[in-house]
């Protein structure tokens, strides 16, 4: 790719680029243009994954003008747009790129060392859902189809274990026969997805903590990253929080004896997001707080072991059994959300009382 001629059609041509976050799918730097001292966020959308790029503009500009419209206070980061009034620019190899701005005075963080992070966290995830609940949701675009759909995902785990590398089956065996032995957590996930009583939403399907735009005080300010922003259910977003939030290490941990559930932290993410949600979700709803933990995480293991299986296709690996090692981290962090079900279940029930 051709940075120089890329950002030279946003008018930027005195800079310096660096890498920028830990993303898995698309690739991030920081740009320093040095004549206005302005700092951008500059993005390769990766389009294998996402097939039609435009359609994340398209969503991005449909949000951004709904919230201008209603919620003209609300801080929000739409792509800058380019000499030629496009949000995306496409090069001259097929790539797809985009500019935004960065926020001055705000912080993104890696991992959370305090509970009211993750509560700010959530009240932005669920603030996001709120102001958008007046926006028609069949003009939003579904970016990636079947994204959380854990019936497909299940499916594919299975098709995966018949691949023909008996070494890599024999390595994750355990975890292979847990997750078969917690399919009920599938079952119940196609009850919701034909239940009534269940809506869908402006889901944002990616709430990792950097992911949040937070001011030095530990005020949360705005979600970014909006590529999965798309109709979806509440556990999307909840349970992604559970997973990524609860323990203090991340799924790339190797030590599996580092991984916990943070009480504190649960309580914080049920907290701040129903500070939003409350009168946005069903009695039912509110009941699956819990099982959306369940969800994510058990969905996650899935994907990485199915990954594992597939040769690393999807996620890629920087060493070998990277997606091994990550699919027992997500095992691990199941199984200890089960174990503390019912602990977790009073905190969900003093809550909504
Ligand atoms: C991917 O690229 P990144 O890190 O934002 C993935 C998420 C997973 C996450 C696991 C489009 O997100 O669903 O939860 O990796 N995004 C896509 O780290 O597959
Ligand atoms: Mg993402």
């Amino acid at each position: 790719m051709n940075t120089s001629a890329i950002l030279k059609a946003y008018n930027i041509d005195n800079y310096e680029i660096n890498p920028l976050g830990d993303g898995l799918i698309n690739t991030t730097w920081l740009v320093k243009e040095f004549s206005t001292g302005k700092d951008f966020v500059f993005q390769r959308v990766n389009d294998k994954v996402f097939k039609h790029p435009e359609d994340i503009t398209y969503n991005i500009r449909l949000i951004n003008d709904y919230l201008n419209l209603k919620y003209p206070e609300y801080l929000f980061t739409s792509p800058v747009k380019a000499l030629n009034m496009s949000d995306m620019i496409r090069d001259d190899e097929g790539g797809y790129f985009r500019l935004f701005s960065y926020i001055n005075g705000s912080v993104t963080h890696n991992e959370l060392n305090k509970p009211i992070q993750a509560y700010e966290a959530a009240k932005q995830f669920g603030k996001f859902t709120r102001l958008l609940s007046g926006l028609n949701i069949s003009q939003l675009r579904t970016t990636i189809p079947d994204f959380h759909n854990l019936d497909l995902r299940f499916g594919h785990f299975i098709d995966s274990l018949k691949n023909d590398d008996p070494g890599r089956y024999e390595k994750a065996k355990d975890a292979i026969s847990f997750l078969i032995d917690n399919q009920y957590i599938v079952e119940e996930y196609k009850k919701i997805s034909i239940s009534k009583d269940f809506k869908l939403r402006v889901t944002h399907h990616d709430t990792k903590i950097s992911n949040v735009l937070f001011d030095i005080d530990d005020k949360g300010l705005c979600v970014i990253d909006l590529d999965t922003a798309m109709p979806g259910y509440f556990i999307s977003d909840v349970g992604d929080m559970m997973r990524t939030y609860l323990s203090p290490v991340s799924e790339e941990e190797k030590n599996l004896n580092k991984i916990e559930v943070r009480i504190d932290f649960f309580q914080a993410i049920v907290n701040g997001y129903l500070s939003e949600m409350k009168n946005e979700l069903s009695e039912v709803e509110k009941r699956s707080i819990i099982y959306a933990g369940k969800f994510m995480i058990y969905m996650q293991a899935i994907r990485f072991i199915t990954d594992y299986l597939n040769n690393d296709i999807y996620y890629g690996a920087r060493y070998e059994g990277h997606n091994l090692v990550r699919g027992l981290n997500q095992v691990k962090l199941l199984r200890l959300f089960l174990d503390k079900e019912f602990q977790l279940s009073g905190i969900v029930s003093n809550e909504l009382n």
